[in-house]
């Protein structure tokens, strides 16, 4: 069996250390329980074995002293937004002295990425029910527990009532199976595993905690939440702001995930941009050379007619479109038959991405390419300036990129999509139309997955989904043809 890193760290740790509470635990071995700095020491040196991979002395040892130890306190205090001493002050050791459970701190964010599904469609089940809630509203919080991920990702869930769900959620007390036994009221309230086959993707709730769906007890659509982030392989986030933090909160607004939640998850799930240094600034990691999206070099040349080609990006530029995808450009003119195509730096040179996302404000003649939360003007055939933050159209700072966007002349209007939301921008006063985000679905029946690109042309949009295309007509609502996405380059 294949063991992935997460649930690899969670047995590892878990199996030889279980949980403490240091109020309440006795100290362990040898340290009378009188000695009560030695005992601190003792405790801390524990913690830090088992959360900030603080190593033992050869002869069995730890020390307790010196840089090894300081930089360890040093780094627990760092994430926990406690004065970086090195000193066991009172504050550091009572933070330690929380209980708590799980992989390392310090391991888990060493690489924000970890396993992932290697499939966007993924099944869960829920076996073993709380008799703390009916189980129609355990259903439906682990549902929108799923559905703050699935909206956030693109990624797709099954409920299924068969074993071999990816995501098998159960409510268990003490000793339930699988090594890591429960701690009866308080402390840890549930644990998963990282993606991978088996156990992996697991999610099991402690049953002697008093589940709710309100906010007293501990909220189960929260800590669902919370639990599936690590069942599609996300880690800890040393934000306070994050869902991922290691600690229980009550969340006031509706917006569970914050910004960072969802570039992770989009990070593990979008091939297509893969970044594996990104938020490395929480880390030490070089931030200063962020890492170019796509394969390290622009393919020189794509064919494109192979069968499930798809694009990132479709934008009408001057009288020609344009078609993006990875580091690569297809221009098509509309009155000719010959199609230009290269790197897209043999065009834009300045441009050493992907793009995401292009539309075209024809009345002034500009082209607006984004490249996640960036873009770029293009006027003619010229990119204008630096990129630009995309927080200028008013977006909230938890959009980080976008899907696709495209301009109506009729309406004035530029229509930017995410994921199953979109917002729609007024060029003339240049500002985000109220009452924005929508479900795309709502108002564009018939568009029911991640769209791609978009285009207009000849009064209908051209949703471009996958390797198709979906003529919409926007005054009936409706999806009135669907082609290959590469017909229109010919094939
Ligand atoms: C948890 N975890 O039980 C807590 N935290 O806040 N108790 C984490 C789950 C919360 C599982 O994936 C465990 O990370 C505890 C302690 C964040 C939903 C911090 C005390 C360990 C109230
Ligand atoms: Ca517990
Ligand atoms: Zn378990
Ligand atoms: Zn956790």
């Amino acid at each position: 069996m294949h063991v992935m890193p997460l649930s690899c760290c969670v047995f590892v740790w878990l199996a030889a250390a279980p949980c403490f509470t240091a109020p309440t635990l006795m100290p362990a071995g040898d340290s009378p329980p009188s000695a009560e700095p030695q005992v601190d020491v003792k405790r801390a040196t524990e913690y830090l074995q088992r959360y900030y991979n603080l190593q033992e002395e050869p002869e069995g040892r730890t020390k307790r002293s010196g840089p090894t130890f300081a930089s360890k306190v040093k780094d627990m205090q760092t994430f926990f937004g406690l004065n970086a001493t090195g000193v066991l002050d009172s504050g550091t050791r009572e933070t330690m002295g929380s209980p708590r459970c799980g992989v390392p701190d310090v391991e888990e964010y060493s690489h924000i990425q970890g396993a992932r599904w290697h499939k966007n469609v993924i099944s869960y089940s829920i076996g073993r029910y709380t008799r703390d809630l009916p189980r129609s509203a355990v259903d439906s919080l682990v549902e929108s527990a799923l559905g703050v991920w699935a909206r956030a990702s693109g990624l797709t869930f099954v409920r299924t009532h068969s074993r071999k769900a990816d995501v098998a959620v159960e409510f268990a007390t003490y000793a339930h199976g699988d090594l890591h036994p429960f701690d009866g009221p308080g402390g840890t309230l549930a644990h998963a595993f990282g993606p991978g086959p088996g156990a992996g993707g697991d999610v099991h709730f402690d049953d002697d905690e008093r589940w709710t769906a309100g906010e007293t007890g501990f909220n189960l659509f929260v800590v669902a939440a919370h639990e599936f982030g690590h069942a599609l392989g996300l880690k800890h986030s040393r934000n306070p702001q994050s869902l991922m933090y290691p600690t229980y909160r009550t969340f006031r607004s509706t917006n569970l995930l914050s910004g960072e939640d969802v570039a992770n998850i989009n990070a593990l799930y979008s091939p297509a941009r893969v970044h594996p240094n990104y938020f490395s600034r929480f880390g030490r990691s070089s931030q200063q050379n962020p890492v170019p999206s796509g394969p390290p070099f622009p393919q020189l040349t794509q064919n494109r007619c192979a069968v499930d080609l798809t694009f990132d990006a479709v934008s009408l530029l001057g009288d020609a479109t344009f078609f993006f995808r990875d580091r690569y450009l297809w221009i098509k003119h509309n009155e000719q038959y010959d199609i230009k195509e290269g790197p897209i730096t043999n065009f834009m040179p300045m441009i050493e991405s992907s793009i995401d996302a292009a539309f075209l404000v024809p009345r002034r003649s500009t082209a607006y390419l984004i490249h996640e939360s960036t873009f770029w003007t293009v006027k003619g055939s010229l990119v204008k300036g630096k990129p630009r933050a995309l927080s200028h159209f008013g977006f909230p700072a938890w959009v980080q990129d976008v899907d696709a966007a495209v301009h109506l002349v009729k309406t004035g209007r530029t229509l930017f999509f995410m994921h199953d939301i979109y917002w729609s921008y007024n060029e003339n006063r240049r500002v985000m139309d109220f009452g924005y985000p929508k479900y795309i679905s709502q108002d564009f029946p018939g568009i029911n997955t991640t769209i791609n690109a978009a285009v207009p042309k000849e009064g209908f949009i051209y949703f471009f989904v996958g390797p198709r295309v979906l003529k919409f007509d926007y005054t009936q609502k409706l999806v009135v043809g669907v082609e290959r996405a590469n017909s229109w380059l010919g094939c």
